[in-house]
């Protein structure tokens, strides 16, 4: 048994540690300085109730990327000074954001014990590596993150920090073998458990969807597959799932070898991000080599994102999680018994209300970010939903989870091609979404987002946005001097939820302007980036008339795109003539 001894350290409040939609995210180069990630971990356990930290077992693990191995072990040295019982560890430090919630929920240890909190090292779809971001965030026993409540005492604390507790004799834990180290300290023991990175999750994942007939669509001679982890941690699990349980080949798995830089690139699956896998789809610019594969999908770098191709065809998120819910009770064994609600983050299109008012389910509209799902879903109010930013989920766990939405949609493909496993021709991706959008209307939907953008030009934006809100006769003059064809803005406020659990409003979600047909034109500054500002833009048209969804979306949205960007003075306020990226 290994002593060790406690130290209480000076510290001063360090400026700037405001966690954001979700977690604090910095570059690595700040959160290397000294006391930096000190200050912010011990003002988390200052901001939990102490039976959530003394006797606890938390679990500690990430995407993996630059820095993350020093942070677990100086995390691990301040629980053990903190109190903390044990210790919970992803084999090389990796677990997928998704998982670490599996974990806190599903996990129990050899001697019963479960996890009552974790601290999740990743900074998502942002870049990796000495010069890019490195980020931490904490989730509740629900499994789910912080809500506002906790992150707001965090911050609070961070203001104020004096001391730090930590145990610097404590041996560094080996994080690459399985097992459990015992330490034994002033207050008594501590425990840290290396344990395998996949298998609560794989054996969550069996028991929400059917394997079976997943494994018969993999079997099929007309279906192939493509499934790109972009170098983060999603390749963990990409394997042993798609390879090993449901029978893909190898080679159908693209970047699948998590590496702490992503490999040099940016772990976002959008069009933009994800090269490969939209080259190899064939949505590139130029023509693959070879025939793209049916089913194509990419994950970020924490693997609760998700990307859904169809051979030469986009899957936007906001129509993903509209089919997912409208197909659930049929194809996933885990709804089999029909859904409690749906819920979508406010810039999410409205394809998602169109099926709950369909199949009259309960509709929830939240701010954007996964935390605001947790207390529906814990209430028993809501079974899937989704962001459009390719985050998409369900109440098996409380984070969004990008191999769980792949596996809704192979298994939508095995529930509708259940007769064709024989050679005939499939019914496709792109046949699903058209027969979607044939029966329930299209929503044309685009995101522009502008990244790094000066922060004191893009908070003018809002502010002139948000003064202009006042006067709807002067807005509708505004437009209709820039397009006579669109319809009046009906409505324009600045979104603010109210949670219907626990009556907690949240403010400033984001400026909408809302038209007489649906349409929604709404602007957002990104709580995820660590440097500058990037403003997002939402534009959406809703089309009832099936003979009207088949259009180029970029080219069905170019009034209501020119409206938002003239209404928005945009190019005078960023200085830029052109997104960073389209969605
Ligand atoms: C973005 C997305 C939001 C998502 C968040 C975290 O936030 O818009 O929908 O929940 O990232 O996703 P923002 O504030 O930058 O718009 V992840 O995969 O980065 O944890
Ligand atoms: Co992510």
């Amino acid at each position: 048994m290994v002593l060790f001894e406690l130290s209480r350290k000076e510290t001063s409040p360090i400026d700037g540690q405001k966690p954001g939609t979700s977690g604090l995210r910095k570059k690595v180069v700040v959160f290397q300085q000294p006391n930096y990630l000190h200050n912010f971990v011990q003002s988390t356990f200052n901001a939990l109730p102490s039976d959530k930290v003394k006797g606890a077992t938390l679990v500690v693990s990430g995407d993996g990327r630059y820095f993350s191995k020093d942070a677990i072990q100086i995390i691990v040295k301040m629980a053990a000074a903190n109190g903390v019982r044990r210790i919970w560890i992803g084999q090389n430090g990796l677990l997928s954001t998704p998982a670490v919630s599996c974990v806190i929920r599903e996990r129990v240890g050899a001697d019963g014990s479960k996890a009552t909190g974790a601290f999740i090292l990743t900074a998502s779809h942002n870049p990796g590596g000495p010069h890019e971001d490195f980020g931490i965030k904490y989730n509740m026993e629900n499994g789910g993150p912080a809500p506002e409540a906790i992150t707001d005492k965090i911050y609070a604390n961070t203001k104020t920090i004096t001391e730090y507790f930590i145990a610097e004799n404590l041996p560094d834990v080996d994080v690459s073998t399985i097992g459990v180290t015992n330490f034994s300290g002033p207050e008594g023991s501590f425990d840290v458990e290396v344990f395998d990175s996949a298998s609560d999750y794989v054996k969550l994942m069996k028991s929400i969807f059917d394997f079976a007939s997943i494994q018969e669509l993999f079997a099929s001679p007309n279906f192939t597959f493509c499934y790109d982890a972009l170098h983060g941690v999603a390749g963990a699990y990409a394997k042993r799932i798609f390879v090993e349980e449901l029978g893909a080949n190898e080679i159908s798995l693209l970047n699948c070898v998590p590496k702490e830089d992503f490999g040099g690139g940016h772990p976002d699956p959008n069009l933009t991000y994800a090269k490969e896998l939209v080259m190899r789809m064939g949505l590139g610019k130029s023509n693959p080599q070879d025939e793209p594969p049916e089913f194509g999908a990419a994950a970020d770098g924490d693997a609760d994102r998700n990307m859904i191709l169809g051979k030469r065809f986009f899957v936007t998120p906001s129509d993903s999680v509209a089919i997912i819910a409208a197909n659930a009770a049929q194809a996933i064994p885990y709804f089999s018994t029909g859904l409690k609600g749906v819920a979508r983050s406010m810039p999410t299109s409205a394809a998602l209300d169109v099926v709950a008012k369909n199949l009259n389910l309960k509709f929830f509209e939240v701010p954007t970010g996964w935390k605001f799902f947790g207390n529906l879903m814990d209430a028993g109010l809501c079974s899937i939903c989704g962001e459009e930013s390719f985050g998409t989920g369900s109440d098996h766990i409380r984070e969004k989870d990008g191999i769980w939405a792949v596996l809704a949609w192979l298994s939508i493909l095995a529930y509708k091609n259940k007769d064709n496993f024989n050679g005939e021709k499939l019914v496709t991706v792109e046949d699903i979404v058209r027969q979607h959008w044939a029966t329930y209307g299209r929503h044309y939907y685009t995101r522009y987002d502008y990244e790094n953008v000066d922060a004191a030009g893009a908070k003018e934006l809002m502010s002139y946005l948000i003064n202009l809100q006042s006067s709807l006769p002067e807005v509708n003059k505004i437009i209709h001097g820039i397009r006579s064809d669109v319809l009046d803005v009906v409505h324009a406020d600045e979104f603010e939820y109210k949670d219907p659990v626990d009556e907690s409003v949240s403010k400033h979600q984001g400026i909408r302007y809302l038209f007489a047909d649906g349409s929604r034109l709404v602007f957002r500054l990104s709580g995820t980036g660590s440097e500058g500002a990037t403003i997002r833009l939402y534009i959406e048209q809703y089309e009832k008339d099936s003979s009207k969804t088949s259009k180029d979306s970029q080219e069905a949205l170019a009034p209501l795109v020119q409206v938002a960007l003239k209404l928005s003075k945009m190019e005078e306020f960023t200085g830029r003539s052109a997104p960073t990226v389209i969605t």
